[in-house]
């Protein structure tokens, strides 16, 4: 028995082959005769889940063994991308999945595209979330993921009448193979009801009780998270909502029977959709509903889970485990803790708050006004009544201390307090985090000055060691090898060896070979390779036929002002006007020297945020008018590719040769997609913001266009007015007169054109313009190089190592969580 108990899943091909087509039959009950690539993907992804499961329950069952530290990522967001290739490489598989597959009439490739994304993030924050799964896993660090099962995930946009149009995501339709729905773990959560003061008849303490208001019941549903080259398996565990009166509905009578049937309908939307804004806090009760479910069920988790060992005593809770709060979404994590502590563990507030405070951490993403999440008080009296009065009391013990600290300062009382004196009061969720939190980090070097300096500075006086900066960093196995098999094998060829893909810092042996004309060759072919890939995927989805030869320069990101994708449509329009006045003055020469051009656009709008739809329409104006204008002979063309996300993502950032970073300094917290392209061979134009800054530092400042005022700069022309230069750039004021003009179709778009108006430029579009169209022209200038440039994008991506996900985590690991990896060997 303890043979067969040891045993894992046979692995060779004819095996292999065997499980997906039983799967076919007997899980999907589908004829394994008919060509269906549907259910033969679903069938593989099941067979790879299988054999993903029996080390995920090994690795679960050795942590607890080891009684090791746990690491628990709380994050209402998650950009997983498409499962079935990264499974199939953690599991050292893809070779002999392709095989076998090849056999039976499927490649790989094609299987692949039939994995739909679950799009549970909006952007940044939720890719970053699924970036530091995998590398916890790879670096076996026991650690869970917990989210939220949004049914409807971010909206599809699609291009309709040239502009943007949201469609539901029901990314669930065919089904996920990738989870298992786990009816045996779940939990009540309660929202509204009232609290009441109870004294203990024997000890004369005061109790505070919760009463009444309405369950829900949370379920859990797992994913695998599979570590690359390693047995350790850690878990996704995403919360679906259900009605709590599912329990006792038998009980009811005929008259009862229909209202609790309406209840359950009224309780299961709770995780229907996700919203889908990004800095920019939506302030809306059913999202204060769904992270109060969230965190409540998560915690709940989690305690049943510690205290399961014997050995376990509460007051050890921050020695066994650390919880992240990825942004302030989850922070009402503080006051459940200490309710759970306090009311349901009996602890004493003392006790309770120690244990909350070395056990939780809160990373900041941004320092967007519009995204600080601040709740009206009246509404987190009416949901959560006994958490307000645990603020009330956190805030109460705070603001003494800070009265002690500070003898006489009530403003910098009135700035720290959790509650916001307006009307109505607002309870403010960073104040809450950074106080209830034992480190508070931001995402890059300039991110966490401005934390530090100016956002959170009363804070940093208080507590300076509890502010610490950790970079971010992406998964390169991800964006390097599985996005782009053809540099991979490039890159592995030339180094003679894999090794790259465990230590990033392996690729600064590439510097050296970087002016090789055979390796250049090679690199050269294969971003060809690539290139000619996207300009089919672009023909497959704008059709617009592109030359692969062009330069391919690439802004994807969500839209959003402080992005300015504006400033770049406009420097389009500009390079555009440029073009038909060499033609018209017939200036052959310098004609010559324009570098041929595909600019490529691709984010969601917040459906609400129409400042951003504009901006949609009018790239997709601009592209219009300059793509059908056969005078420019191809020299320029302008794409939007629609419902950018991670699988799109994968498509375009190994085939751009420049990619544009440009928000306004001090606006951008890190950017990560910076790192996804330098990785992959393209050089960045960027603006002196977020790891922009690092990156330079890493690549060389001759490999980098930057660009613009820095963010001090930027803060003493905003403060100083000195922006308010009465006359716009010449060539912007050219532009958007052309704009207004009718140039680019019949819409004037005069109210983005209006906000370039000095006194409404907060994100000093004209301020920046002139240097802006510098560096593309210095960009320009370094393309018509063919060898400076291979050897420029060689070396950026040979400077990486810094930016890996695995670097992060590690730093994670050591600043904030005091975790060590547990490697899990099997028993032979
Ligand atoms: C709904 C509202 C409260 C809200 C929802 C999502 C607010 C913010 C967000 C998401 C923010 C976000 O994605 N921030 C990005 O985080 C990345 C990872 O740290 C950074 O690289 C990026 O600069 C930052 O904008």
């Amino acid at each position: 028995l303890w043979k067969l108990l040891c045993t894992y899943l046979p692995c060779d091909v004819l095996s292999l082959q065997k499980s997906i087509v039983q799967h076919v039959e007997y899980t999907l009950a589908r004829r394994r005769y008919k060509r269906d690539k549907c259910s033969f993907y679903q069938a593989t992804a099941i067979s790879v889940r299988d054999r993903l499961i029996e080390r995920w329950t090994d690795t679960q069952q050795y942590l607890s063994s080891k009684d090791s530290k746990r690491v628990y990522y709380l994050s209402l967001e998650y950009l997983l991308g498409r499962n079935l290739q990264n499974a199939m490489s953690c599991l050292a598989l893809r070779n002999r999945y392709a095989a076998a597959l090849e056999e039976l009439g499927y490649s790989l490739e094609e299987l692949t595209e039939e994995e739909r994304d679950p799009g549970l993030g909006s952007g940044g924050l939720g890719r970053l979330a699924s970036c530091f799964l995998d590398s916890l896993a790879t670096l076996n660090f026991g650690a869970w993921g917990y989210g939220l099962r949004y049914k409807f995930g971010l909206f599809e946009q699609r291009l309709i009448s040239k502009a943007q149009a949201e469609f539901p995501d029901f990314w669930l339709k065919e089904g996920y193979p990738w989870e298992v729905e786990r009816p045996d773990v779940q939990y009540l959560v309660r929202m509204y009801g009232e609290v009441e003061d109870r004294v203990d008849p024997e000890t004369g303490e005061v109790k505070v009780a919760w009463k009444g208001g309405e369950d829900v019941l949370a379920e859990g549903f797992d994913i695998p998270v599979p570590g690359f080259h390693t047995l350790n398996t850690n878990n996704l565990r995403l919360w679906t909502s259900k009605a709590s009166c599912e329990f006792d509905l038998g009980s009811f009578n005929d008259g009862q029977y229909y209202a609790a049937i309406e209840e359950k309908e009224r309780s299961e939307p709770l995780t229907s959709v996700l919203y889908p804004c990004d800095n920019n806090a939506p302030g809306k009760e059913l999202r204060l509903r769904q992270q109060y479910f969230f965190v409540s069920a998560t915690l709940q988790d989690i305690l049943r889970r510690y205290k399961k060992s014997p050995s376990h005593g509460l007051l050890d809770l921050p020695n066994k485990v650390a919880i992240q709060l990825n942004e302030t979404h989850p922070a009402i994590a503080i006051p459940e803790l200490m309710r759970l502590l306090l009311d349901d563990e009996n602890l004493c507030w003392q006790d309770a708050w120690h244990i909350v405070h070395n056990t939780c951490a809160y990373t900041n993403h941004t320092v967007m006004p519009e995204a600080l999440e601040i709740w009206p008080l009246p509404l987190v009296e009416q949901i959560l009544p006994r958490h307000l009065r645990i603020i009330y009391e956190i805030n109460h013990q705070f603001l003494s201390e800070v009265r002690r600290r500070w003898p006489g300062d009530p403003q910098r009382v009135a700035r720290m307090s959790i509650i916001e004196e307006s009307e109505p009061k607002m309870v403010k969720m960073a104040h809450l985090a950074i106080i209830g939190c034992h480190k508070v980090n931001g995402v890059a070097q300039v991110h966490t000055g401005l934390l530090c300096k100016s956002l959170f500075r009363d804070f940093y006086e208080m507590w300076p060691e509890k502010f610490v900066n950790i970079t971010n960093g992406v998964n390169h196995r991800r964006w390097m090898l599985q996005a782009n098999p053809a540099m991979s094998a490039v890159i592995s060829k030339w180094l003679g060896t894999h090794d790259w893909v465990h230590d990033l810092g392996r690729l600064e042996r590439l510097k050296e070979l970087s002016s090789n004309p055979e390796f250049q060759r090679d690199w050269q072919e294969m971003k060809r390779y690539n290139k000619r890939k996207l300009a089919e995927f672009i023909e497959r989805t704008c059709d617009v036929d592109v030359d692969a030869d062009a330069m391919f320069d690439v802004h994807v990101k969500r839209i959003h002002e402080y992005k300015r994708q504006f400033m770049n449509i406009l420097g389009v329009a500009y390079r555009y006007l440029r073009i038909l006045s060499l033609l018209a003055e017939e200036k052959f020469d310098e004609l010559r020297q324009v570098v041929p051009k595909v600019v490529i656009f691709a984010g969601k709008a917040a459906p609400n945020y129409s400042v951003a739809k504009d901006v949609i329409k009018l790239i997709i104006a601009i592209a219009d008018t300059i793509n059908s204008d056969t005078r420019i002979g191809g020299l320029l063309k302008v794409v939007f590719i629609p419902n950018y996300n991670v699988s799109v993502a994968e498509v375009i950032i190994p085939g751009s040769d420049l990619s544009q970073h440009i928000s306004t300094a001090g606006f951008e917290a890190s950017g990560t997609s910076n790192m996804k392209f330098c990785m992959n061979g393209s050089l960045l134009l960027g603006s002196r913001d977020g790891a922009n800054l690092e990156i330079e530092q890493s690549v060389g400042r001759a490999n980098i266009f930057m660009f613009g005022a820095n963010t001090k700069e930027v803060r003493t022309l905003q403060t100083t007015m000195q922006y308010r230069k009465p006359q716009l750039d010449g060539r912007l004021a050219h532009v958007t007169q052309e704009i207004r003009s009718g140039r680019f179709g019949p819409t004037s778009f005069d109210s983005l054109v209006d906000s370039l108006l000095p006194e409404n430029d907060r994100y000093m579009v004209g301020h920046d313009f002139g240097s802006y169209l510098e560096a593309l022209e210095v960009s320009d200038a370094a393309f018509r190089k063919p060898e400076e440039w291979t050897a420029k994008t060689i070396v950026s991506c040979a400077s990486m190592s810094r930016f890996s996900s695995d670097r992060c985590i590690r730093e994670y690991a050591e600043k904030i969580w005091n975790v060590e990896p547990h490697q899990f060997r099997p028993p032979n």
